[in-house]
C-alpha cells in the first residue's frame, strides 16, 4: 500500500487494496453456511484484512495480539468474562448495545433506556421481599433507600408482576464475586412488583470503581494512557410479563467520572440524583427512579 493511502485515512477501504486475495479467502466459504454467518464474518474477514493491510500490520503486532486474546481465554471463567472486559473498553458491547435498542433513546416518554449488562451479573439473585435491603456486613456503605414504579411507557399504567434484578459494587469497589469477604450474593437481588407497580430497595449510593486491569483489558487502557475508572452505577434487569425485558444502569450525577466512563455506558436519562434523607433510621441518602416498559 502507499504512504498517501494512509495519510488520507479513506475509510472505504475495500477498494484501494489489490483485494484479490481476501476475495478468495472469503469466497472459501462454503454453500451450507448460514445466510447471516456468511454475512457477518465474510465481513469481519474484509474489515479485519483491511484493517491489516492499512496499518501493514508486523508478525509482531499481530502476534501480540494473538496472545492479548489467549490471554483472555485463560482469565475468563464464571467469575470472570475478560473477553466481555476488552469488548467493553474497545467501547464494542456500548456500540452493540446502541444498534438493538434503537427504541430506547433519551426521550423523556420513551421507554426505559438500556445500558450494557457487563461482566459481573449473576443468574438467581436472591428474590427479596419489598423493602428489603440487599446490603449485608457492610459499615462504610451510604445506605439508600432506592424506589419509584414499574409502568407502561404507553399508557403509563402500573405494571404488577414485575421482577427489577438489581446488583452493584460495595464500597470497596467491588462486585460480590470478586470479593472473598462478602457473603454470597451481597448487593444483588430480585425484587417482585405487587399491583400498583411500585418497588423499594434498601441499597448503597455506590462508588466510581476501577474495573478489573490486571488483564488485556487493563494492557489495552495502558497502551491507550486510558484510566479505568468507570462511574458509580447500579445495575438493573427489568422483566414483566408481556413486555421487552430491560438492561439497564443508573449513574450517579455527581461522580467525577460521569462524563469519562471507561466502558462508555452513560446516556443522559439513566443519570439520577442522590438526595439527602432526614428521619429514616435505615437510609441516608434516596434515589427516585421508574422504569418504563414497552410492550413487544
Ligand atoms: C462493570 O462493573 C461494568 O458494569 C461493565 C459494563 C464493565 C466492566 C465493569
Ligand atoms: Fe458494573
Amino acid at each position: 500500500m502507499t504512504e498517501s493511502a494512509v495519510a488520507n485515512g479513506d475509510s472505504k477501504s475495500a477498494s484501494k487494496f489489490d483485494t484479490t486475495f481476501t476475495q478468495n479467502v472469503i469466497n472459501a466459504t462454503g454453500p451450507k453456511a448460514s445466510p447471516r454467518i456468511r454475512q457477518v464474518i465474510g465481513s469481519a474477514i474484509q474489515h479485519l484484512h483491511d484493517w491489516a493491510r492499512e496499518n501493514e500490520l508486523t508478525v509482531d503486532e499481530w502476534m501480540a495480539g494473538v496472545e492479548l486474546i489467549n490471554e483472555a481465554g485463560r482469565m475468563s471463567d464464571d467469575r470472570r468474562n475478560e473477553g466481555q472486559l476488552v469488548c467493553d473498553v474497545l467501547g464494542l458491547e456500548s456500540l452493540v448495545d446502541e444498534i438493538t435498542y434503537k427504541l430506547a433513546t433519551d426521550a423523556s416518554d420513551a421507554p426505559t433506556a438500556s445500558a450494557i449488562l457487563g461482566p459481573f451479573w449473576r443468574k438467581d439473585a436472591p428474590q427479596r421481599a419489598m423493602g428489603d435491603t440487599i446490603v449485608s456486613g457492610i459499615e462504610n456503605g451510604d445506605n439508600t433507600w432506592m424506589h419509584g414504579q414499574v409502568t407502561d411507557y404507553l399508557t403509563g399504567k402500573p405494571i404488577e408482576g414485575a421482577e427489577l434484578d438489581i446488583w452493584h459494587t460495595a464500597p470497596n469497589g467491588l462486585y460480590e464475586q470478586q470479593d472473598p469477604d462478602q457473603p454470597d450474593m451481597n448487593l444483588r437481588g430480585r425484587f417482585t412488583t405487587g399491583k400498583d407497580g411500585k418497588y423499594e430497595i434498601y441499597c448503597l449510593r455506590p462508588t466510581s470503581y476501577p474495573i478489573p486491569f490486571d488483564g488485556p483489558a487493563g494492557k489495552i487502557l495502558q497502551l491507550l494512557d486510558r484510566h479505568p475508572y468507570r462511574p458509580a452505577h447500579i445495575h438493573f434487569i427489568v422483566t414483566a410479563p408481556g413486555y421487552k425485558p430491560i438492561v439497564t444502569q443508573i449513574f450517579d450525577r455527581r461522580d467525577k467520572y460521569i462524563t469519562d466512563d471507561a466502558v462508555f455506558a452513560v446516556k443522559n436519562s439513566l443519570i439520577v440524583d442522590f438526595e439527602p434523607l432526614k428521619g429514616n433510621p435505615k437510609a441516608d441518602f434516596e434515589l427516585s427512579y421508574d422504569f418504563r416498559l414497552a410492550t413487544y
